[in-house]
């Protein structure tokens, strides 16, 4: 029998999500509060266009989903995940997908039972009008556990996520501990997002050496807070890591610089905030990332 998949959000991911689930077969419902908007225009990477008209559900109703795939804004989540608590049954499977990591310790005191995935991509999308995605590059996924079901069940519901994250997101890679990735992906986020907002280029000009001291600066800093936090890493692998996806996602508009330019919210706060925050309770001072977030904030 099919898991029983539940969407919430229908941006750039949301919708992306849809579309590869349409593609692979699976049950799905998109959780949205924009169920007038029926049809959803999909076109891949691969070259590969279509449509169709995914189950909607309104915010009141009883279904219960197996896995709640939350693809909100990181600032949205803690809120989606109220107005849709009746999604939620004890076995839900709850799975984090958003930038930032504010919610991944939120979570931990409103659903303290439910098993919690945290999954990181690096797909991009973007949406050209409320009812199209478009996917602009393939990227990979992992993730892994913030909160694992008991050890009867783990397995099990691990194999079953493993399958439908393999369908829609791969290659996917499962983590034995997810703050790993989910720090990396913060670095990532935290040079790439801001940077790319504020001078209001592609992500692949931050290769070009006008960024690079800057950049310099950005990773010791962030060096420092995971090290303090106890992710162990050295400065010349993040600048690694951050280089590759500069260069891998060369011709991206940021979503940070998506947001600035159609003059949405940022995640800023849910992001370097996030990093500030951590920074602060460590005593470790951070200027360059206070000063880049001062400079969204003003934008
Ligand atoms: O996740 C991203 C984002 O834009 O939010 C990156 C990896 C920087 C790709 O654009």
């Amino acid at each position: 029998d099919l898991m029983h998949l539940g969407i919430l959000g229908r941006g750039a991911i949301g919708s992306l999500l849809a579309a590869k689930c349409e593609i692979s077969g699976l049950d799905f419902t998109l959780l949205s509060r924009q169920p007038h908007i029926k049809t959803i225009n999909y076109e891949l990477a691969s070259g590969e266009t279509g449509y169709f008209e995914p189950k909607h559900l309104a915010p009141v109703f009883d279904t219960k989903f197996d896995v709640l795939l939350v693809a909100t804004k990181a600032y949205d989540v803690d809120d989606a995940l109220d107005e849709w608590k009746n999604a939620i049954s004890e076995d839900t499977t709850i799975v984090l997908m958003n930038n930032g990591m504010g919610p991944h310790e939120s979570i931990q005191n409103k659903y303290p039972n439910n098993p919690v995935v945290a999954v990181l991509t690096s797909y991009g999308a973007y949406r050209p009008e409320l009812d199209t995605v478009v996917e602009t590059g393939t990227g990979n996924s992992a993730g892994g556990w913030l909160i694992a079901p008991s050890n009867e069940k783990e397995k099990s519901f691990r194999e079953q996520l493993g399958r439908i994250f393999d369908s829609v997101m791969s290659p996917f890679t499962w983590h034995e501990d997810v703050y790993l990735p989910l720090w990396q992906k913060l670095a990532i986020n935290a040079v790439i997002n801001p940077l790319t907002a504020l001078y209001k280029v592609p992500n692949g000009k931050l290769a070009t050496p006008r960024y690079q001291s800057l950049m310099t600066h950005l990773i010791d800093e962030l060096r420092l807070v995971m090290n303090a936090e106890g992710v162990r890493i050295t400065s010349s692998t993040l600048s690694n890591i951050i280089n590759s996806v500069v260069a891998g996602t060369a011709e991206n508009i940021s979503s940070m610089h998506q947001d600035v330019i159609k003059g949405r919210k940022t995640e800023i706060d849910l992001i370097t905030g996030y990093l500030l925050k951590v920074g602060q309770r460590n005593n470790i001072p951070l200027p360059h990332h206070q000063r880049i977030y001062d400079k969204i904030k003003a934008l």
